[in-house]
């Protein structure tokens, strides 16, 4: 390593943090584990994975359906996890929090209900450029259903999103704006609070996608001036399958069932049925019950943490993973908005993003690469891929200096 690097030190304690997630202890192609992906999916801690195991092997069964000790007993741990989701983004009351598969089930539930509801021909929606596919497409159905226009705001050079050409897509017929939080290829930091008063000006509503924003930033929706919020629990330390749309209630009221089944219904009749109160009205059949529980448990466990020294912490990563990145001849960074979170592409003149990413492997160093689900954004910064690596509250100055030295092995493997 090049000892002309000045490494951060971080007062954050990384090694306590690294011992409660069993995984980080393994090696990988006989190397100590670099993972680097947490944008795609983070690692679980003990608390976490003892969560689930206990609920498993002492507190299972259905909820909302059994007058038994179990069955009462899963229905308040499913439902205290709804509270600690409640608490943990500030919303006003449990009943704005539903349960879903993960952020593209609620940001599909938005778009199949309130969308197809409340929205008609020549309406307008207001995307970015840097949006995930799981943000585009739900409203490409939608459009092709209602004849509503999908309008985009561009991405700047640097991968900022400017307010003033976003203003410039927004008008009269603007009825939803659907943005990220933060970008996942990019890491931007997107204006939201500025973007939701411009949103609120035009009379329209505002989603947010946090799939990636809630894991880097504190949110309180009350305060971000959203209309919707959606994340997943698996980018969150918490497990797959869970994920969360929170809604202001006179929304969620208003807006129609996105699936039927049991759970769901006041009243059946084959003549009719009537719905339940949100949440209930979108939580249709047996819900993720033991990953709700398991989302609440990486909410407890990040709220025993110094979340202030958390983000500085990733801060601190990024900034120094954007320093050496920057120093390896032929690498150009991808993404270098003032206003980032810990999440870097870059690309290597003269190597593929997979190869690079499969050479990095070898070294035991996890990085995603490809399109990373936004290939209009891949587009409009003129690359055809990236290599990406993400940051998670567990990774070390250490694993940086590993990816930067991997990159440099690579370069004489595949240059
Ligand atoms: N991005 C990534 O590697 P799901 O798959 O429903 O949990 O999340 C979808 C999604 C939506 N919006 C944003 C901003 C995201 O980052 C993601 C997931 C992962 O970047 C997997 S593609």
């Amino acid at each position: 390593m090049n000892k002309s690097f000045a490494k951060p030190v971080s007062t954050f304690d990384v090694a306590n943090i690294r011992a409660d997630f069993p995984i980080l202890a393994r090696t990988v192609h006989g190397k100590p584990l670099v993972f680097l992906d947490s944008a795609a999916s983070a690692q679980k801690p003990r608390q976490v994975i003892d969560a689930v195991t206990k609920v498993y092997s002492q507190e299972y069964a259905n909820v909302h359906r059994g007058a038994y000790y179990l069955s009462e007993t899963a229905t308040a741990n499913y439902e205290a996890a709804r509270e600690k989701v409640r608490a943990f983004i500030n919303a006003r009351s449990v009943s704005e929090i539903v349960f879903t598969k993960g952020a593209t089930e609620a940001i599909n539930l938005v778009a199949a209900t309130y969308g197809r509801a409340f929205l008609k021909a020549g309406d307008e929606i207001v995307l970015t450029a840097v949006e995930h596919h799981s943000n585009i497409v739900p409203w490409q159905l939608l459009r092709d259903a209602t004849g509503c226009v999908l309008r985009i705001a561009p991405v700047s050079p640097d991968g900022s999103i400017d307010i003033a050409e976003f203003a410039k897509v927004i008008g009269p017929k603007t009825k939803l704006v659907a943005i990220a939080h933060v970008s996942n290829v990019l890491g931007t930091v997107l204006p939201v609070r500025e973007i939701a008063d411009l949103a609120h000006a035009v009379g329209a509503k505002i989603m947010l996608d946090g799939c990636q924003g809630i894991v880097h930033r504190h949110v309180d929706v009350q305060d971000l001036g959203c209309d919707f919020y959606v994340f997943s629990g698996h980018k969150l330390y918490g497990p797959t399958g869970i994920g969360v749309l929170w809604a202001r209630a006179a929304l969620l009221d208003a807006m129609p069932p996105y699936q039927g089944g049991g759970d769901m219904i006041d009243t059946v009749t084959f003549a009719k049925t009537t719905w339940a109160q949100p949440p209930a009205k979108f939580e249709a059949g047996t819900p993720p019950i033991v990953q709700a529980i398991g989302l609440g448990a990486a909410i407890d466990y990040l709220n025993s943490l110094d979340r202030i020294a958390v983000a500085e912490h990733e801060d601190a990563l990024l900034r120094y993973a954007m320093t050496r990145l920057a120093q390896i001849p032929g690498v150009r960074l991808i993404g270098t908005a003032p206003h980032k979170a810990a999440v870097q592409s870059f690309v290597m003149e003269g190597a593929h993003p997979h190869d690079l990413a499969t050479v990095l492997d070898r070294h035991g160093v996890c990085v995603r690469a490809g399109h990373h689900c936004a290939q209009p954004l891949m587009e409009a910064l003129g690359v055809t891929a990236t290599t990406r690596a993400s940051f998670g509250l567990y990774n070390t100055m250490e694993e940086v200096d590993a990816l930067a030295n991997a990159l440099v092995r690579a370069q004489e493997v595949l240059l």
